[in-house]
C-alpha cells in the first residue's frame, strides 16, 4: 500500500489493532476504511481529551426518571452522558464511551462525571431538591483501575457530603467477568452503594452472580420490554424475570417503557420500577427540577 517504509509499517500496524479488536488468530488487510476509521476514532479522542480539559462545557449529564410502577413517585434517576461539540454536533455516549474506553480515557471521564453530578446535585439542593437515588453507568474498563477506584469515588463524595447509600452503579453482565470486575464490585458493595445489572438478559447471564454479588437491581433490556404486551415469548421473559427476582429480593427496573400499554403490562406482573421515554426522557438538570415538582404535586393530589 505504500513505497515509503514508514507509511508501511505504521499502515501494517494499524491493520493489525483491527484484527486484534476483532478476536485472536485474525488477519486484516489494510484498507482505506482502516485509516478512515482510526483517524476518525483518533479524532473523537483528541476532542473529547479537549472538551475534558476546558472544565467541560461542551459535556453535560441529563438524568432520565425512574418511577415506582405502582405510585408513579420519582425513586431515582440515571445519569446519561451528553457531549454537544462547538459545531453543535450532539454525539451519543454509544459513538464516544467505546473510543474513551479503547484509548483508557474512560478513566478521566469517569471521575469527570462524578463531580459534575455531585455539582448537580448541589444546585438542585439549592432549588429545595434532594434526589431519591442516582444510577451511574460504569464500563468493564473502568473496573480495571483495581479497588482504588472506591476509594477516589468515596473521596469525591465525602468531599461534597453526598451519601454514599444514594448511589447505584450499573454494569453489564460482562462486566462481572472483567478484569478486577469481582474484586471492584465487592468494594463498591463493602463502601455501602448497591448495584445494578444494566441490560439484563442481553448478554452472557450466570445466575449465580445474582447471588455473589448480591445485586440490588436488575435492568431488563429493552429489547424486551420493546413489544410487549403482544409478544407472548418476550412477555414470558419479562414475567419470569420479575418472579425470580421477587423472590431473590431483587428489585426490577424495566428500560425502554415507551407505552401506557407496557406499564400496565409490568404493573399486574410486579415490576417495581419503571424506566423510558413514556415516563421521563433524559432531561437536563433544570427541567429535572421542574419533573421533580410535578411528580411531588401529582403525589399529594
Ligand atoms: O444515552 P444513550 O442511549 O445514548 O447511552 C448509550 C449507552 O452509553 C448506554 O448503554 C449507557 O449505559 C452508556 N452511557 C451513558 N452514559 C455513560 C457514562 O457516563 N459512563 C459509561 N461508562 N457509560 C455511559
Ligand atoms: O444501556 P443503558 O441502559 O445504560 O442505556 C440507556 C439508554 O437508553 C439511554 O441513553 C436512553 O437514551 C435510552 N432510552 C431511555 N429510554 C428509552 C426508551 O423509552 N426508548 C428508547 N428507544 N431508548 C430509551
Ligand atoms: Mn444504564
Amino acid at each position: 500500500d505504500s513505497d515509503d517504509p514508514a507509511t508501511l509499517m505504521r499502515w501494517s500496524e494499524m491493520a493489525m489493532y483491527v484484527a486484534k479488536s476483532q478476536g485472536k488468530s485474525r488477519y486484516q488487510f489494510f484498507s482505506e476504511q482502516i485509516n478512515d476509521k482510526v483517524h476518525g476514532e483518533l479524532q473523537i479522542e483528541a476532542e473529547l481529551r479537549r472538551a475534558l480539559r476546558d472544565k467541560g462545557s461542551e459535556l453535560w449529564i441529563a438524568y432520565q426518571p425512574q418511577l415506582c410502577t405502582r405510585t408513579r413517585r420519582l425513586v431515582g434517576v440515571e445519569a446519561l452522558m451528553r457531549w454537544r461539540t462547538p459545531d453543535g454536533k450532539a454525539l451519543s455516549p454509544g459513538d464516544f464511551i467505546p473510543i474513551a474506553e479503547k484509548s483508557g480515557l474512560i478513566t478521566e471521564i469517569g471521575a469527570w462525571l462524578l463531580v459534575r453530578i455531585c455539582e448537580d446535585l448541589e444546585e438542585l439542593r439549592r432549588n429545595g431538591i434532594e434526589l431519591p437515588k442516582v444510577s451511574v453507568n460504569v464500563s468493564p474498563r473502568e473496573l480495571k483501575q483495581g479497588k482504588s477506584v472506591v476509594d477516589d469515588i468515596c473521596h469525591t463524595l465525602r468531599r461534597f457530603g453526598e451519601p454514599i447509600e444514594r448511589f447505584q452503579f450499573e454494569v453489564t453482565e460482562n462486566a462481572l467477568m472483567a478484569e478486577n470486575g469481582p474484586e471492584v464490585l465487592d468494594a463498591m458493595r463493602h463502601a455501602g452503594f448497591s448495584l445494578a445489572i444494566d441490560d439484563f438478559g442481553a448478554g452472557y447471564s450466570s445466575l449465580g452472580y445474582l447471588k455473589r454479588f448480591q445485586v440490588s437491581a436488575l435492568k431488563i433490556d429493552r429489547q424486551f420490554i420493546q413489544e410487549l404486551p403482544h409478544d407472548e415469548e418476550n412477555a414470558a421473559i419479562v414475567t419470569a424475570v420479575i418472579q425470580m427476582s421477587a423472590a431473590l429480593g431483587i428489585k426490577v427496573v424495566a428500560e425502554g417503557v415507551e407505552t401506557e400499554a407496557q406499564a400496565e403490562f409490568l404493573g399486574t406482573h410486579g415490576c417495581d420500577v419503571l424506566q423510558g421515554y413514556h415516563t421521563g426522557r433524559p432531561m437536563p438538570p433544570a427541567q429535572l427540577a421542574d419533573f421533580v415538582r410535578l411528580n411531588e404535586a401529582n403525589q399529594r393530589a
